[in-house]
C-alpha cells in the first residue's frame, strides 16, 4: 500500500532561525550578559555562533534553497539596530537588507521576526518589559525595521513565544532576567501583548499590504490522571495561562482575568496569521509544592529526544492547528523540530508531524506553511551548544556544516510539495504504518 499526502500549490516550506542563535558577536543584549554571568549550561556562550554576521548566511541560504525550501524565517537583533536609545545603526539595517534580498534572490520568501528572546542592554536597564513604556520603544524600533526592509519583506512575526519569554524569564528564572515573581510576570505579559498590538499597527501603517502574526509556543496539557479533579484543575489553569493568554489578546482582543476575560481594545484583534510553534505535549499532575502547583510528565508511551527534552507526540500538531484555527486567520507552523544530534528520532518526527499537519490542513484548510527548527545546529539558549536541532550538523571550530539524513528527507518533501510513503520508507521505515491512510498517525 502506498500513500501520497499532497500540499496545496504555493505552500511555504522553510526553516526557522533567530539572530542571537546564528549571527555571532552579539554583545549588547541581555543574553550576552547572561552568558557572561555563567548562567548557561556548561558555561557555554553564543560566541561566533554560526558566523552569519561575517557572511556565512549566504552559504546557508544556498543550502536551504538547493534543498527545495521556498521560505525562511529569521529574526533581527534589536540591540544591533538600536545600540542606544537615541542611536540607530544604518550599517546593521543594511546588513539585514542584504540578507532578506539574498533570500528573494534565491526564490525564498522572508519571514522576519522582530523580537526573539533578546533585549538591548539599555532596555533592560530601564526595566525591560516590566516598564509600561517598553511597548512604545518596541513600536519605534519596529517602524525603523519595516521602513528599511519593506521592499523585500511582507510577512512579519512580531514577538517570538512571549509565553516562553515570560514563563522562563519571570516564573522559572532560567532565562534573563532570572526572576521568580508572578506579579512581574503578569506585568511583562500585558506589556508584551501591548507591544505586539502596537507593532501590528505600525507595520500596517507603513505597509498596508503586510501580513503580521504573533508566534506562540503551543503545548497541549492534559491531566495525568483524568479521573483526579486536582490534575484536571492544574492542567486547565496552565493551558489557560500558557496557551490562551497571548492568543486571546492578539486573536480576540481580550485580556484573561483570574476568572473570565475582559475586552481590551488596545490589544486587537491584531493578527493576520497565527504563528504556531509545536514541539511536544505534556501531562500535568497536581503537585502542591511546585511552581504552578503542577508536575509535568510526558505521555508514557512517547519516545524521547536525545536529552529527554521533547517527547515524540505528533498528534499534538493536529490538536495545535485545530486550536489555532479557531482564531479565524491562516495558521503557519513557524517552528517544529527535535534535538537529535544522532538523527535517530528526527526523520520519524519530521514525517509524522508533517503528516499530522496535512491531516489538519485537509480538515480545516487553513495551514499555509511549515518552518522546521532549524537549518544548522545553533546556540540553544540556557542549554548552550548541548542541544542539536539542525538539519545540518555544525562543527563549531571549523564552521563546517554536514547534512544529516533528515536534511535529505526534508528536501524530498519540500521539492515534491508532498509527503509520500516511498520517501518515508527510505528515511524513516519504522513509521511507515503510522502514515498509511486510516491510521491517524497511531504507531
Ligand atoms: O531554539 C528555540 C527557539 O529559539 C524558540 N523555540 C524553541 C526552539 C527550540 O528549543
Amino acid at each position: 500500500m502506498r500513500a501520497r499526502y499532497v500540499f496545496p500549490p504555493g505552500f511555504l516550506w522553510g526553516t526557522a532561525t533567530a539572530a542571537h542563535q546564528m549571527e555571532g558577536g552579539n554583545t549588547n543584549n541581555t543574553w550576552h550578559a547572561w552568558e557572561q554571568a555563567g548562567r548557561v549550561l556548561e558555561g557555554h556562550t553564543a560566541g561566533r555562533a554560526c558566523d552569519w554576521w561575517s557572511g556565512r548566511w549566504r552559504e546557508d541560504f544556498d543550502r536551504a534553497a538547493e534543498a527545495g525550501q521556498n521560505a525562511h524565517r529569521l529574526s533581527v537583533e534589536w540591540s544591533r539596530i538600536q545600540p542606544a536609545p537615541d542611536r540607530w545603526d544604518e550599517d546593521a539595517l543594511e546588513h539585514y537588507r542584504q540578507m532578506v534580498r539574498g533570500l528573494r534572490e534565491r526564490g525564498m520568501t522572508p519571514f522576519v521576526t522582530l523580537h526573539h528572546f533578546t533585549d538591548p542592554l539599555w532596555l533592560a536597564e530601564m526595566g525591560g518589559w516590566e516598564n509600561p513604556e517598553t511597548p512604545q520603544h518596541f513600536a519605534r524600533f519596529v517602524g525603523r525595521v519595516v521602513d528599511a526592509l519593506k521592499a523585500y519583506v511582507a510577512d512579519w512575526c512580531t514577538i517570538n513565544e512571549p509565553n516562553v519569554y515570560t514563563a522562563l524569564g519571570y516564573v522559572e528564572g532560567v532565562f534573563p532576567p532570572g526572576k521568580q515573581d508572578v506579579r512581574a510576570a503578569l506585568q511583562v505579559a500585558e506589556h508584551l501583548a501591548l507591544g505586539h498590538a502596537a507593532a501590528y499597527e505600525v507595520i500596517h501603517r507603513l505597509q498596508p499590504e503586510a501580513r503580521v502574526g504573533l508566534v506562540l509556543y503551543y503545548r497541549p496539557m492534559t491531566p495525568a490522571r483524568p479521573w483526579f479533579p486536582p490534575d484536571v484543575a492544574v492542567a486547565r489553569a496552565q493551558h489557560r495561562w500558557f496557551n490562551h493568554y497571548f492568543a486571546w489578546a492578539a486573536g480576540l482582543g481580550r485580556r484573561l482575568l483570574p476568572v473570565g476575560s475582559r475586552r481590551d481594545r488596545r490589544l486587537g484583534p491584531s493578527l493576520d496569521f497565527f504563528g504556531l510553534n509545536y514541539y511536544t505535549s505534556d501531562r500535568l499532575a497536581f503537585a502542591p509544592h511546585r511552581p504552578g502547583y503542577a508536575r509535568r510528565v510526558f505521555p508514557p508511551e512517547a519516545p524521547l529526544s536525545e536529552h529527554g527534552d521533547i517527547a515524540h507526540a505528533p498528534q499534538g500538531m493536529f490538536q495545535g492547528i485545530r486550536w489555532a484555527q479557531r482564531f479565524g486567520v491562516p495558521v503557519i507552523v513557524t517552528e517544529n523540530g527535535v534535538e537529535d544530534g544522532e538523527d535517530t528520532l528526527c526523520p520519524r518526527y519530521l514525517a509524522e508531524h508533517i503528516h499530522q499537519m496535512w491531516r489538519a490542513l485537509n480538515l480545516y484548510g487553513t495551514v499555509k506553511g511549515y518552518f522546521h527548527w532549524t537549518l544548522v545546529d545553533n546556540f540553544e539558549w540556557d542549554r548552550g551548544w548541548t542541544r542539536r536541532f539542525g538539519l545540518w550538523a555544525l562543527e563549531r571550530e571549523t564552521q563546517r556544516r554536514t547534512p544529516r539524513p533528515s536534511a535529505d528527507l526534508y528536501a524530498a518533501i519540500c521539492r515534491a510539495n508532498a509527503l509520500d510513503t516511498d520517501t518515508v520508507a527510505r528515511y524513516a521505515p519504522q513509521t511507515l504504518l503510522a502514515l498509511l491512510p486510516g491510521s491517524h498517525g497511531v504507531s
